[in-house]
């Protein structure tokens, strides 16, 4: 992708309107343009990362055992007056009128709609365990939208909802989740620590949220330091062994973890003084048991093995990417600007040709680009005429992993040079040295 080309606009100042370190690099970046109070679109670099975080929500979602499908935003107001959520869910809900005067409304959670799919179609125990789960905008309206994408009004969220036969199938289906949340935030360079959680307007009795410690984070957490180093599981982690999978979660809600509504002081006192960390982070993702609060005034059952009629036991599964895209800034990012982790960069290298125009810079950017895309890599080639100084700076503003800067004299020298955007480490090599270097990088 040539620079020229790219619609890619930076700011130069600071947005005053931002207040985290987050909102102000999609800014500064041109990932995010906000529209309205806590409504943004995603610009081309915004939506690359965009993609690439919803693409591992994906992988991991079918690795362990949901499937993806996709409702619609726009809902209707009669579902939500049979779970009795139509009244109660307040003014966070906002209500449409069609030209029928049908109450409508855009959806801020599906448990509803997909009870109703299951109602239509899963008459028998045999069809279970299903995981349905889609990846749609909601919509909240936020008594304060704020942060940019951190807290907005319409937000993208997966959200996957599980259907059991009884308890210890539906205790199942959250283990899997749970683990596989572990992987996905794992993959995208972040370590989310799964707390013992409220479960506010969606219900129900047993819940996780998945925080990543940040001072900027807008919940207080207790948790113990353990949590920091322990393993995660590798993609080989078999998800049809129930055993194996609760022994997993056993593991990960041993050392103490909660957030501030769920806080026991009691429990936390008795962790070792030391291992104690009372920080501020950031819920990425929020998992809940509910049994059978929506299948039975839904009427979602299902003939169990004893040929008698059971009401489904369900859970819903919540990560919001948008949230998490701002949540990976604010872990990793310096003064200068965005560190991507390589899983979720939007492009792996950007390659700064210092004088374009020179026909020795121009011939070598050329053979780099093709090189460097052939191997696979995703290359934001600065072919502009911008000042050399003006490029370093986008170039470590949009936080590729790698830069490869192209100069007359290193060219005469048959060199170019390769930035590592994390350390700042700097290395001069041949074209295809660099160009073999990078593949084995990625
Ligand atoms: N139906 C359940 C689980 S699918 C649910 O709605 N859960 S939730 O309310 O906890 O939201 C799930 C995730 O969406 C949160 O963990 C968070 O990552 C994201 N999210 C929630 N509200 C917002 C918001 N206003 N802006 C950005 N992301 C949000």
């Amino acid at each position: 992708m040539r620079l020229s080309r790219y619609f890619l606009p930076i700011l130069k100042e600071n947005p005053r309107e931002a207040d985290i370190v987050s909102h102000r690099l999609m800014l500064r970046a041109g990932m995010i343009r906000q529209q309205a109070a806590g409504s943004f679109s995603w610009l081309p670099l915004g939506k690359r990362v965009l993609d690439k975080v919803n693409a591992i929500i994906r992988e991991e979602q079918n690795r362990a055992g949901a499937q993806e499908i996709l409702m619609p935003t726009i809902q209707s107001a009669e579902l939500w007056r049979e779970s009795g959520r139509y009244d109660d869910y307040g003014k966070e809900m906002l209500r449409i009128q069609d030209r029928h005067e049908r109450d409508m409304l855009f959806g801020p959670t599906n448990e509803e709609m997909v009870t109703d799919i299951f109602r239509s179609y899963v008459k028998s125990y045999k069809d279970l365990p299903l995981n349905l789960y889609h990846i749609q905008w909601k919509f909240r309206d936020e008594v304060r939208p704020r942060f940019g994408v951190m807290r907005s009004r319409e937000f993208l969220m997966k959200d996957a909802y599980s259907f059991d036969l009884d308890y210890d199938g539906a205790k199942a289906a959250y283990n899997r989740m749970f683990v596989s949340y572990l992987r996905t935030f794992s993959r995208m360079g972040l370590q989310a620590i799964p707390m013992r959680a409220d479960t506010g307007p969606i219900g129900g009795d047993l819940s996780h949220e998945f925080i990543i410690l940040a001072d900027t984070g807008e919940s207080a957490v207790f948790c113990e330091r353990a949590y920091l180093d322990m393993a995660v599981p590798g993609a080989d982690v078999n998800y049809g062994d129930d055993g194996e999978i609760a022994g997993i979660v056993k593991a990960w809600t041993t050392p103490y973890a909660a957030t501030d509504e769920m806080h026991d002081e009691k429990a936390w006192e008795a962790a070792p003084i030391e291992g104690r960390v009372s920080a501020r982070g950031i819920e990425v993702g929020h998992i809940f048991h509910f049994g059978t609060k929506y299948s039975k005034p839904m009427g979602a059952k299902v003939t169990g093995p004893d040929g008698k009629e059971h009401f489904v036991s369900m859970g819903s599964y919540g990560i919001g990417p948008s949230r998490l895209i701002a949540a990976i800034i604010e872990a990793s990012h310096d003064e200068a600007g965005i560190i991507w982790p390589k899983a979720v960069a939007p492009f792996d290298a950007v390659l700064i040709n210092m004088k374009a125009g020179d026909p020795g810079c121009d011939g070598a950017c050329a053979r780099l680009e093709t090189g460097l895309e052939n191997a696979g890599l995703d290359v934001l080639h600065d072919d502009t005429d911008d000042r050399a100084g003006a490029k370093f700076a986008t170039a470590d503003l949009i936080g590729a992993p790698w830069q490869v800067i192209v100069g007359p004299r290193g060219v005469a020298a048959g060199e170019v040079e390769i930035k590592n955007r994390k350390t700042g480490a700097r290395e001069s090599l041949p074209v295809e040295a660099a160009i073999n270097r990078l593949a084995q990088e990625k």
